[in-house]
């Protein structure tokens, strides 16, 4: 039942009853003149719908803990991802494609680009780093007179003082030549530093940028604890204020700190007890802080034996009755989590051009041997079977680097809601970059498979991406969350709206036949046209179709499941890659159409790339939307569960063999 409200057809209450039985209310007798079947049917379940508890969804966290703390306002998004959910296509900061550099900027930014990627060809090997696991001093004093060590720190305060998209450019160096490199300085600056430079307040930037610019100094990020990976807020790790108010005592241990054994300053994360200022109730609340290797207290473990990225050092940090000044709180007490979040976010724009870097090398080297290498008398790119391979290595690169250079741009353009799209890009060019050097081992065949083609070693250092900076596991559901939260307040908003129909008869109409279109299956109406270029219409009809099929079973699965939407992880998953391929499906479109518009040479190249994709893209969506809304799949989904609880039972797989031992 609404709040506040009387039920309706209650002594009181004078609002028209629900109609019962065969028995039709006014609106219903309009719809059913109107021949409005299938309206008539949402009309009805969406009027039945206030009568169960308000709808409100919950958060990852709180769907893991049970916790009892709701959402209940979501603000408006100028996300395009957000708004799909709705039914809605935003696209603001999805067109034009951005083009942000001027030409000082673009300038300047070959004018670091050049030297720096010619250090990498002439100086750092990063197969003997791999062999060796660890960076040599001379490739990172090389980095540091290269000023790759404050690349986004503005100049005043000794960085490099480069724009986001300036940056992605930069980083991509470093994804096509080595990522061990990468996590590095990735680790340093995408995440270790990064809350000084987003929340710091002017004396913790002074006191500590320049000397992490210019690569005197190292840094690293502390979120992960033993018991806290996925589940960030879970930390253990506390920092008490010393009674004589001058410290926080910090004691804690996290775990797999890039950098973290040779970092000499660390943004640490802990549980502070946090006194509500209302009700006077302490609560465990999460702070950042400054720490320094240099306070008493901290150590470090043994560099970890790691699969890929091994030349990165990868540690333990311990805190022990750690002093840390009370000015070295970053952020504002209690508003940790906040920072940790922004700083993921911030980041992780940089992993995906780190990605679109590598993704390009592994393309050239499959189309090297692909172009080369002759098989039953021809070369191998005139198979088929090869040609699709090299098609789809290319369609990937195109999106991941279109999502690279969007987000970056919008980020130069002040755009503020853009986390769901990092998260989703991060996912996009974490899997694209496997699947693309998994595919280019098979294109080299055995010569793929030895140390020597290079190939083994990216693909193992590429494996931690899919882990890092959060797990795509735990961002799908992120992205499935957030968006069907979005959706949630939509309908509960539509929901107050019909509690009295006939003074919003226009919402009403417009609500009604929104949906009985998408439920028969008839265009609603969202266009692109004048959007995207011309030769794209049919090409963007696709993503208009697919948005009405998400948000239609969105709806569905909120009229379904309630709040018991956060437990139905089969369905968030393809919700989540629905999400995905849409953004996609928009990014390629975006960034063919400027290409289209202004004529580039590549554009009829382009144009074929954006329609392939969105042909399967759009494939894939019917696919998975299918999975969540045909009551077919359930049993598949019910049968999931049980193999999998039999075989956790069972502790491996539960047969025997068909020898019997
Ligand atoms: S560091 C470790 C990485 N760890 C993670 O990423 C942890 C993953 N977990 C999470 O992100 C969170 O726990 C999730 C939700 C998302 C699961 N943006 O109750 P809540 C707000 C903004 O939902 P939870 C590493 O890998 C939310 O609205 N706000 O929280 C090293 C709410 O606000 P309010 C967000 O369920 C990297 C509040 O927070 C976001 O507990 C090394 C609570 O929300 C968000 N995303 O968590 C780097 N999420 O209360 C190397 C939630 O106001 C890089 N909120 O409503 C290498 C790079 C190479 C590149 C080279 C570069 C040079």
């Amino acid at each position: 039942m609404i709040q506040g409200r009387l039920p309706r057809g209650s002594p009181g209450d004078k609002r028209l009853p629900f109609s019962q039985g065969s028995t039709l209310g006014v609106t219903e007798m309009r719809l059913l003149a109107l021949g409005n079947r299938a309206a008539l049917d949402l009309w009805r379940r969406l009027l039945a719908e206030p009568r169960k508890p308000k709808l409100r969804l919950i958060s990852p966290s709180h769907f893991m803990t049970h916790k009892k703390t709701y959402f209940s306002k979501v603000k408006e998004s100028t996300s395009f991802v957000a708004n799909i959910f709705k039914g809605k296509v935003v696209v603001n900061n999805m067109f034009p494609f951005p083009s942000v550099l001027s030409e000082e900027q673009t300038s300047f930014l070959k004018m670091v680009y050049e030297p720096c990627n010619r250090f990498f060809e002439e100086v750092n090997d990063p197969t003997w780093n791999d062999s060796n696991e660890e960076v040599p001093s001379k490739t990172l004093t090389g980095l540091k007179e290269l000023r790759m060590y404050g690349l986004q720190v503005p100049k005043k305060l000794g960085g490099t003082g480069l724009t986001n998209t300036q940056y992605a450019r930069m980083v991509e160096i470093l994804g096509w030549h080595d990522l061990a490199v990468g996590v590095v300085l990735g680790a340093h600056q995408s995440s270790g530093f990064k809350g000084i430079l987003l929340f710091g307040d002017e004396h913790q930037k002074k006191k500590y940028l320049p000397d992490l610019a210019s690569g005197k100094s190292l840094a690293a990020f502390c979120l992960t604890e033993p018991m806290s990976g996925s589940d960030a807020a879970s930390i253990q790790t506390t920092a008490e204020v010393s009674q004589c108010g001058k410290f926080y005592i910090l004691n804690g241990q996290k775990m797999w700190i890039s950098n973290g054994g040779v970092a000499d300053v660390f943004t640490v994360f802990a549980k502070t007890q946090v006194k509500d200022v209302a009700t006077g109730e302490v609560h465990g609340k999460i702070s950042a802080f400054i720490v320094e290797k240099a306070f008493e207290g901290v150590t470090s473990g043994l560099p970890e034996k790691k699969m890929g990225i091994r030349a990165s050092n990868t540690t333990s940090v311990s805190f022990k009755d750690v002093k840390v000044p009370v000015e070295n709180l970053l952020g504002g007490f209690g508003n940790g989590f906040k920072v940790a979040m922004n700083v993921l976010n911030n980041g992780r724009f940089g992993t995906v051009s780190a990605l679109v870097g590598t993704i390009r090398r592994v393309i050239k080297k499959a189309v090297n041997h692909a172009a080369k290498r002759k098989q039953f008398g021809n070369k191998i790119c005139e198979y088929g079977i090869i040609q699709e391979k090299l098609a789809h290595m290319a369609m990937y690169h195109y999106v991941a680097e279109s999502m690279a250079y969007l987000i970056s741009g919008n980020m130069d353009m002040k755009v503020q809601d853009f986390h769901l799209e990092a998260a989703i890009s991060k996912i996009f060019a974490s899997e694209a970059a496997w699947e693309v050097t998994d595919e280019c081992i098979q294109i080299l065949g055995g010569v793929g498979y030895m140390k020597q083609a290079g190939v083994e070693r990216i693909m193992r250092d590429l494996r931690i991406f899919r882990i890092i900076e959060g797990t795509n596991d735990i961002l799908r559901i992120f992205v499935a969350l957030a968006g069907l939260q979005h959706a949630g307040a939509q309908l509960q908003e539509l929901q107050h709206t019909l509690e009295d129909p006939l003074n919003n008869t226009a919402v009403l109409f417009t609500e009604l036949g929104l949906r009985a279109k998408r439920i028969i299956g008839i265009p609603t109406g969202i266009s692109l046209d004048g959007v995207v270029n011309g030769h794209l219409l049919d090409t963007a009809s696709l993503v208009t179709k697919c948005v009405d099929l998400l948000s239609e079973a969105v709806e569905h699965l909120l009229l379904k499941f309630g709040t018991e939407v956060i437990h139905q992880q089969f369905h968030l998953k393809r919700v989540a890659d629905t999400a995905m391929d849409i953004y996609s499906m928009g990014v390629v479109l975006s960034r063919a159409t400027y290409s289209l518009n202004h004529n580039l040479p590549s554009a009829i190249h382009e144009k074929l790339l954006c329609e392939s994709w969105c042909y399967k893209a759009s494939e894939r969506v019917r696919w998975n939307l299918k999975a969540v809304k045909a009551s077919s799949w359930n049993r598949y989904y019910q049968n999931m569960k049980t193999i999998s609880n039999e075989v956790v039972r069972n502790g491996g797989v539960v047969y025997s063999r068909p020898m019997g031992f």
